[in-house]
C-alpha cells in the first residue's frame, strides 16, 4: 500500500477481498500517484517480490511506453498497473509474450463488451483503429535465466476526446468513447486480473494459444505493412507471427525475421496483398 498519509483512491483490502486471483495482486502496492508503476515494480522485483506482485496507480506522473516513450497516465480515468512474472516464461518467450497478454485482453474486452478490438504488432490494442491500450513489457535476465520480467499495462477507461492532449485525439481513445457511456474501473480490472491470472499464473507454460486470439485480432496480418526502423523503411508482407513473437516479413522470396524492439508498423501504409 502506498506509504503517503492522503486516503488512497480505492481501499487496498477490499480491493484485495474483491480479487478473484489465485496469485496475481498478492501482493497488492495501491499508489495515488506514483512515477511509473513499471519503474516501482523492477525495483522491488530487484530485491525479491513475488510472481504476482500487482503495482497499481490511480496516476502516473512519468509513465512510460516502449524507448522511452511517454505514456499520458491522468488521474481518474484509467487502469495503470504492472506485474511481477518470474518461472511464467523464458528469455525465448519474450518477444511473444506482448501479443499473449494483447490477445488475453481482447478476449476479455471482447466477451464484457461483445464488440471487435484489434491489436497491431507488437503492444497495442485498438479499438476503430484508435489505441486504447498498450503494454510494456521488460525483463532483467542472465541468459539463459529470466530473473523477472514486468508487464506493464495501460488501458484508457473513461477519457473523454478532450482529455487527451491534442497530439493523440487523432490516434488515441477510452473505452468509454468506444462504449459511450461511463465505465466502472475497478469492476473491469477485477475482470482483467481474473483473466490474466488464470491465463498466466495457473502453470508456468506460457498460454502459446493465445499468440491464435492476437492473429485473429490483428488487422495487419497478411497485408503488405511498412515498416520503420529508425529512419528507414521496410515493406512487404506481413506473413506470419514467429514462435519467438517476432514479425515474419515476405519480400519477394526472401523472408526477415523481425523483432519488435527495433521495427514498428508505419500507420496508414497497409494494403491488401
Ligand atoms: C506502449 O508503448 O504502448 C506501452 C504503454 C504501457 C503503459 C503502461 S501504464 C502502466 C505501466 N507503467 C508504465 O510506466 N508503463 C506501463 P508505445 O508502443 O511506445 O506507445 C507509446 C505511444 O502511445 C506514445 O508515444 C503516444 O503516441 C501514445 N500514447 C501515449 N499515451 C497514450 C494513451 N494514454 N493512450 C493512447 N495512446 C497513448
Amino acid at each position: 500500500m502506498s506509504r503517503r498519509t492522503e486516503k488512497p483512491f480505492w481501499d487496498p483490502d477490499e480491493l484485495r477481498n474483491e480479487l478473484a486471483t489465485r496469485c496475481l495482486g498478492r501482493p497488492l502496492h495501491l499508489f495515488n500517484r506514483i512515477s511509473s508503476t513499471n519503474e516501482f515494480a523492477k525495483r522491488i522485483a530487484r530485491r525479491g517480490a513475488p510472481a504476482g506482485t500487482l503495482v497499481l496507480a490511480d496516476a502516473q506522473t512519468s509513465g512510460r511506453g516502449r524507448h522511452g516513450r511517454r505514456w499520458e497516465s491522468p488521474p481518474d480515468h484509467g487502469l495503470w498497473f504492472s506485474f511481477i512474472m518470474r518461472s511464467q516464461a523464458t528469455a525465448k518467450q519474450l518477444g511473444l509474450l506482448p501479443l499473449l497478454i494483447g490477445g488475453a485482453i481482447v478476449e476479455e474486452l471482447e466477451g464484457l463488451f461483445d464488440r471487435a478490438f484489434h491489436v497491431k504488432w507488437p503492444n497495442d490494442v485498438l479499438s476503430g483503429g484508435k489505441k486504447i491500450c498498450g503494454i510494456l513489457c521488460e525483463a532483467q535476465f542472465t541468459p539463459p535465466t529470466i530473473d523477472y520480467i514486468v508487464v506493464g499495462i495501460g488501458l484508457n477507461v473513461n477519457q473523454r476526446l478532450d482529455d487527451f492532449p491534442a497530439a493523440l485525439r487523432e490516434n488515441a481513445q477510452s473505452l468509454s468513447m468506444v462504449m459511450e457511456k461511463s465505465l466502472d474501473r475497478k469492476a473491469l480490472l477485477i475482470r482483467l486480473l481474473g483473466s490474466l491470472d488464470r491465463a498466466f499464473f495457473s502453470t508456468d507454460r506460457l498460454p502459446v494459444h493465445k499468440l491464435q486470439l492476437w492473429k485473429n485480432a490483428c488487422a495487419e496480418l497478411g497485408k503488405i505493412i511498412t515498416l520503420r526502423h529508425g529512419s528507414e523503411h521496410m515493406t512487404g508482407v506481413f506473413e506470419n507471427v514467429s514462435e519467438q513473437g517476432e514479425l515474419v516479413l515476405r519480400r519477394g522470396s526472401v523472408i526477415h525475421h523481425l523483432a519488435a524492439a527495433e521495427f514498428s508498423i508505419e500507420k496508414k501504409a497497409v494494403t491488401s496483398a
